[in-house]
Protein backbone atom coordinates (compact mmCIF):
# COMPACT_ATOMS: atom_id res chain seq x y z
CA UNK A 1 0.00 0.00 0.00
CA UNK A 2 2.19 2.78 -1.09
CA UNK A 3 0.88 6.44 -0.68
CA UNK A 4 1.82 9.18 -3.19
CA UNK A 5 2.42 12.24 -1.85
CA UNK A 6 1.51 13.78 -4.67
CA UNK A 7 -2.04 13.06 -4.73
CA UNK A 8 -2.39 14.86 -1.79
CA UNK A 9 -4.38 18.05 -2.26
CA UNK A 10 -2.71 21.49 -2.31
CA UNK A 11 -3.91 22.69 1.32
CA UNK A 12 -0.63 22.94 3.00
CA UNK A 13 -1.05 26.02 3.31
CA UNK A 14 -4.11 24.96 6.23
CA UNK A 15 -1.08 22.40 7.54
CA UNK A 16 0.10 23.81 10.69
CA UNK A 17 0.64 24.09 14.03
CA UNK A 18 -2.44 24.24 16.34
CA UNK A 19 -1.96 25.01 19.79
CA UNK A 20 -3.04 23.05 22.73
CA UNK A 21 -6.90 23.97 23.69
CA UNK A 22 -9.07 21.87 25.58
CA UNK A 23 -12.37 23.22 23.26
CA UNK A 24 -14.48 20.28 22.21
CA UNK A 25 -17.28 21.47 19.63
CA UNK A 26 -19.61 19.03 18.25
CA UNK A 27 -21.08 19.75 14.17
CA UNK A 28 -24.37 20.27 13.39
CA UNK A 29 -24.93 17.14 12.46
CA UNK A 30 -23.14 15.81 16.00
CA UNK A 31 -21.67 13.17 13.44
CA UNK A 32 -18.13 13.42 14.33
CA UNK A 33 -15.84 15.89 17.44
CA UNK A 34 -13.51 18.50 16.77
CA UNK A 35 -10.37 16.62 18.78
CA UNK A 36 -8.10 18.96 20.50
CA UNK A 37 -8.88 17.69 23.90
CA UNK A 38 -8.31 14.43 23.12
CA UNK A 39 -10.75 11.69 24.04
CA UNK A 40 -11.33 8.29 22.22
CA UNK A 41 -14.48 7.77 23.12
CA UNK A 42 -17.65 9.73 24.69
CA UNK A 43 -21.33 8.91 26.37
CA UNK A 44 -22.82 10.25 23.29
CA UNK A 45 -20.92 8.08 21.03
CA UNK A 46 -19.73 10.28 18.85
CA UNK A 47 -16.68 9.53 16.92
CA UNK A 48 -13.27 11.83 16.56
CA UNK A 49 -12.25 12.79 12.93
CA UNK A 50 -9.31 10.57 14.31
CA UNK A 51 -11.25 7.57 15.62
CA UNK A 52 -12.36 7.19 12.05
CA UNK A 53 -9.23 7.58 10.54
CA UNK A 54 -10.46 10.38 8.46
CA UNK A 55 -12.75 8.48 6.98
CA UNK A 56 -15.66 10.64 7.27
CA UNK A 57 -18.44 9.09 5.41
CA UNK A 58 -17.44 5.18 6.28
CA UNK A 59 -16.87 3.74 2.66
CA UNK A 60 -13.24 2.65 3.95
CA UNK A 61 -11.25 5.46 1.74
CA UNK A 62 -10.49 8.89 2.71
CA UNK A 63 -11.35 10.51 -0.31
CA UNK A 64 -12.71 14.60 -1.59
CA UNK A 65 -15.75 13.35 -0.33
CA UNK A 66 -14.14 13.22 3.97
CA UNK A 67 -12.55 16.26 2.90
CA UNK A 68 -15.47 17.90 1.65
CA UNK A 69 -17.34 16.69 4.79
CA UNK A 70 -14.15 18.08 7.22
CA UNK A 71 -13.69 21.25 5.65
CA UNK A 72 -17.62 22.15 5.53
CA UNK A 73 -17.95 21.29 9.46
CA UNK A 74 -14.38 23.63 10.06
CA UNK A 75 -16.15 26.78 8.06
CA UNK A 76 -19.07 26.08 10.21
CA UNK A 77 -16.64 26.18 13.31
CA UNK A 78 -17.26 22.36 14.06
CA UNK A 79 -14.09 20.91 13.45
CA UNK A 80 -10.62 22.17 13.85
CA UNK A 81 -7.65 22.38 11.74
CA UNK A 82 -6.13 19.25 13.15
CA UNK A 83 -9.29 17.89 11.97
CA UNK A 84 -8.26 18.50 8.55
CA UNK A 85 -4.78 17.20 9.33
CA UNK A 86 -6.10 13.86 10.33
CA UNK A 87 -8.00 13.60 6.90
CA UNK A 88 -5.37 14.75 4.69
CA UNK A 89 -3.20 11.96 6.84
CA UNK A 90 -4.71 9.07 5.77
CA UNK A 91 -5.59 10.85 2.44
CA UNK A 92 -5.71 7.91 -0.52
CA UNK A 93 -5.75 5.50 2.22
CA UNK A 94 -7.81 2.11 2.53
CA UNK A 95 -8.75 2.54 6.23
CA UNK A 96 -11.38 -0.14 6.32
CA UNK A 97 -8.88 -2.28 8.01
CA UNK A 98 -8.53 -0.16 10.80
CA UNK A 99 -12.02 0.33 11.16
CA UNK A 100 -12.40 -0.62 15.49
CA UNK A 101 -8.95 -0.53 16.02
CA UNK A 102 -8.26 0.97 19.37
CA UNK A 103 -6.29 4.48 19.21
CA UNK A 104 -2.99 5.07 20.89
CA UNK A 105 -0.98 7.76 22.12
CA UNK A 106 1.26 6.83 18.95
CA UNK A 107 -1.96 7.94 16.50
CA UNK A 108 -1.88 11.01 17.78
CA UNK A 109 2.14 11.74 16.96
CA UNK A 110 3.42 10.48 20.53
CA UNK A 111 6.04 8.36 19.22
CA UNK A 112 8.29 8.02 21.94
CA UNK A 113 4.90 7.47 24.18
CA UNK A 114 5.82 10.33 26.69
CA UNK A 115 2.46 11.15 26.76
CA UNK A 116 3.18 14.63 25.43
CA UNK A 117 3.23 15.48 21.22
CA UNK A 118 6.30 17.43 20.66
CA UNK A 119 9.40 18.41 19.28
CA UNK A 120 11.16 15.03 20.40
CA UNK A 121 8.27 13.47 18.35
CA UNK A 122 8.62 15.77 15.72
CA UNK A 123 12.48 15.17 15.36
CA UNK A 124 11.98 11.03 15.08
CA UNK A 125 9.18 11.30 12.57
CA UNK A 126 11.84 13.60 10.40
CA UNK A 127 14.73 11.43 11.00
CA UNK A 128 12.60 8.22 9.86
CA UNK A 129 11.34 9.58 6.81
CA UNK A 130 11.55 7.51 4.19
CA UNK A 131 12.78 4.73 6.05
CA UNK A 132 12.92 1.12 4.98
CA UNK A 133 13.93 -0.29 8.55
CA UNK A 134 10.87 -1.99 10.04
CA UNK A 135 11.57 -0.89 13.43
CA UNK A 136 11.77 2.76 12.88
CA UNK A 137 8.45 2.53 10.31
CA UNK A 138 6.79 0.82 13.52
CA UNK A 139 8.18 3.79 15.76
CA UNK A 140 7.46 6.47 13.84
CA UNK A 141 4.47 5.19 11.04
CA UNK A 142 1.34 7.61 12.41
CA UNK A 143 -1.37 6.64 10.08
CA UNK A 144 -0.38 2.98 10.10
CA UNK A 145 0.00 3.20 5.93
CA UNK A 146 3.50 1.27 5.51
CA UNK A 147 5.76 4.22 5.18
CA UNK A 148 6.69 7.46 6.60
CA UNK A 149 6.70 10.75 5.33
CA UNK A 150 4.59 14.31 5.70
CA UNK A 151 1.36 12.69 6.06
CA UNK A 152 2.02 11.22 9.23
CA UNK A 153 3.77 14.65 9.97
CA UNK A 154 0.61 16.26 9.43
CA UNK A 155 -1.39 14.32 11.69
CA UNK A 156 1.50 14.67 14.56
CA UNK A 157 2.13 18.54 14.08
CA UNK A 158 -2.27 18.91 14.23
CA UNK A 159 -1.96 17.22 17.54
CA UNK A 160 1.61 19.07 18.34
CA UNK A 161 1.68 20.50 22.41
CA UNK A 162 -0.96 18.24 23.16
CA UNK A 163 -0.93 15.68 25.90
CA UNK A 164 -2.51 12.75 24.89
CA UNK A 165 -4.35 10.01 27.53
CA UNK A 166 -5.85 7.29 25.73
CA1 LIG B 1 6.12 12.33 22.93
CA1 LIG C 1 2.60 6.79 7.40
Amino acid sequence: MIHSVSSMPSLTAMVRITPQTNATTNTAAGQFRAVRNPQPVDGAGHQSVLERRGDLNGDGRVDQVDLGLVLASRNSGAASDTDVNVVLGYWGQDVSGLKGVPLNSRDYGDLNGDGIVNQTDLGLLTANVGSLDRRAIAMADVNRDGIVDDSDAKILTGFFGLRIRV
